[in-house]
């Protein structure tokens, strides 16, 4: 087992299942002991490290690059950052993917729950809200959201549940040797 840091970061739309995932992926790594675990998820930065931040390019991207910021930081000191951010550009997922592959791996995990799929569930009302036009800028709905072309591994929870998600992240750990 090595005892190299790595980052997980999860990308995908609002109501995807990233952070359902990511909470089950903390709870399969806490189980197997070892290296501390830090879940930055996206409504949690927000609010903590991110309150003055809207929803513009410039302001996302600071979003992005300060909770890159942190899992460098934790994965420089050995740990497990487990990031679920929406991340909707790539310039700036490559900008934190080497932040953090300087200290360690850094695993990009693509949600791919479909757009119609988010928008059907409609957990928390807010495509509603961005398709009568009181959220503006809503992701997939009136901003772009950029496709990953090389994530680490692909998951989807329209066809597959949850725990089949984080297991399947597992899996991609073990295969690189970091688990
Ligand atoms: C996208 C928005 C927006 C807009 C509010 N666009 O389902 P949620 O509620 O909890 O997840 C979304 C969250 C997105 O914040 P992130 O920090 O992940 O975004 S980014 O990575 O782009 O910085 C959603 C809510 O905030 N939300 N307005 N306009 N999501």
């Amino acid at each position: 087992r090595s005892n190299q840091g790595f980052t997980v970061f999860f990308t995908g739309f609002s109501g995807s299942g990233k952070s359902t995932i990511a909470n089950a992926l903390m709870v399969k790594l806490m189980e197997m002991g070892g290296r501390p675990v830090t879940l930055l998820d996206g409504d949690i930065v927000r609010k903590n490290l991110s309150s003055e931040l809207g929803f513009s390019k410039e302001h996302r991207d600071l979003n992005i690059r300060r909770i890159g910021y942190v899992a460098s930081e934790i994965t420089k000191n050995g740990g497990i950052a487990i990031c679920a951010p929406i991340a909707p550009y790539a310039n700036t997922r490559r900008a934190v993917r080497e932040d953090v592959e300087q200290f360690g791996a850094f695993v990009e995990v693509h949600v791919a729950t479909s757009i119609e799929e988010c928008e059907r569930r409609d957990r928390k009302g807010l495509y509603r809200l961005a398709r009568e036009g009181k959220i503006k800028e809503f992701t997939g709905i009136s901003d772009p959201y950029d496709v990953p072309q090389n994530p680490e591994l692909s998951v989807e929870t329209e066809n597959v549940d949850v725990d089949n998600c984080a297991h399947q992240v597992v899996l991609k750990l073990e295969s690189m040797g970091l688990i």
